[in-house]
């Protein structure tokens, strides 16, 4: 029997980095996850998909490049997934140099040492939709002009663009996936779609209300376990390139919400304007959802909508789950969660 491929992700213990490691032990590769050491317990998502036993764990922080380049030279992956990033957009405000650190600088010491050793790794970078920032544009594909707005953004464009650079320069199979937002019941607990629906479903059994700030935002939010097969798609392309991954419908955070509120049985009303803005269930008059300013950014990104064109002509990978399913699964699996946390 052939040897297995070797995969090394990194954010095994993410959003993403849960979902690509169960698929890629279904297509046979022996998975490596980097992990950083904390004092929680923070494999709840690898047990939910009951692969925490299957998983080769490596435990280093990613601004630990030396230690990491060490485990390269030990484990000598055939393909490097990097999912790891200081992925939280408004935290990205407060701790810029940090965000830059692990996004940027880290991964681009990895590159350089992949490089220079010769080692024929495929590598991945974790892009994101995020990079176009707010343009005058309807949608946005590989041709759309990158404007980041925060520096999460502005560390993300930069090194996808030496990716880039250097698989253009060096010939190498170096590629990025420009997702644009894609969530799950595994998706982190600050971010919207999972705290509205965390949020609801507590609401039924204690009275707190729900805290939101830019619910005019527009996104395009597509079903994570889909986007590591796009993941996984790219990365068994003939020729690497960089491909835009999306669903092409975006709504509000608003009517995200509203949708969420009908699932579970309210029938949600709003009063008021701007930070005055409240939700109400029509029926009991409870109040569902009141604006709070603290979750506002310095800098807001008011519209996203991908245009998928490229990945389903050259590599034939669509998107199926539409934001109606995808609230489907996030409130059905939101219970049973709570087992493994
Ligand atoms: P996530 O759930 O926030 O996971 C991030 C992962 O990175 C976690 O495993 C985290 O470890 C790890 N990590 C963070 N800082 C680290 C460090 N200094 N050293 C080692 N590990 C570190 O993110 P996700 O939603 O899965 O996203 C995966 C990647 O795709 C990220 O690069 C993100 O920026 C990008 N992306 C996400 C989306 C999206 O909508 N989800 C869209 C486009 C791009 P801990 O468990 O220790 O925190
Ligand atoms: O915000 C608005 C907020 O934090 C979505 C990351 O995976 O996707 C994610 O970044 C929108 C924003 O995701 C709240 O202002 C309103 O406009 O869920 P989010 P994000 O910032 O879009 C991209 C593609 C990534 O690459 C990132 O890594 O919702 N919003 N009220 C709120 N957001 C949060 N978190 N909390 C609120 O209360």
């Amino acid at each position: 029997m052939p040897n297995k491929k070797i995969a090394f992700i990194t954010g095994i213990t993410g959003q993403d980095g849960s979902y690509l490691a169960k698929l890629l032990l279904q297509k046979n590769y022996k998975v490596f996850g980097l992990v950083r050491r904390s004092s929680t317990y923070k494999y709840f998502r690898l047990k939910y998909l009951n692969i925490l036993e299957k998983v080769n764990f490596v435990y280093g922080e990613m601004t630990e490049t030396d230690f990491i380049i060490d485990q390269l030279k030990k484990i000598r992956p055939n393909v490097f997934y990097n999912l790891a990033a200081q992925s939280f957009v408004k935290y990205s405000f407060d701790n810029p140099k940090y965000t830059n650190s692990v996004n940027y600088k880290s991964v681009k010491s990895i590159l350089d040492y992949i490089i220079n050793s010769k080692l024929k790794i495929k590598f991945y970078q974790a892009s994101t939709s995020e990079m176009y920032g707010n343009i005058n544009c309807g949608y946005q594909d590989e041709k759309t002009k990158f404007n980041p707005n925060s520096p999460y953004a502005l560390s993300k464009v930069k090194i996808h663009n030496l990716v880039k650079k250097y698989r253009n320069k060096y010939k190498l199979f170096f590629c990025s996936g420009i997702l644009f937002n894609h969530e799950s019941p595994l998706r982190g607990s600050e971010f919207v779609t999972k705290k509205i629906i965390s949020h609801l479903v507590k609401m039924k059994k204690i009275n707190s209300v729900l805290e939101l700030g830019n619910i005019y935002a527009v996104r395009d939010w597509g079903y994570a376990p889909e986007y590591v097969k796009a993941m996984y798609s790219i990365m068994q392309a003939k020729i690497p390139e960089d491909y835009v991954v999306a669903t092409s419908n975006s709504i509000t955070v608003k009517d995200f919400f509203i949708r969420c509120c009908k699932k579970i049985g309210y029938n949600p009303i709003f009063k008021g304007r701007g930070i005055n803005e409240k939700c109400y269930d029509k029926r009991t008059g409870r109040l569902i959802m009141r604006i709070n300013k603290k979750y506002f950014r310095e800098s807001e990104l008011y519209h996203l909508k991908g245009r998928p064109l490229k990945i389903y002509k050259d590599l034939g990978f669509k998107t199926k789950v539409n934001v109606d399913d995808l609230i489907s699964i996030m409130f059905k699996e939101e219970l049973k969660l709570t087992h493994f946390i």
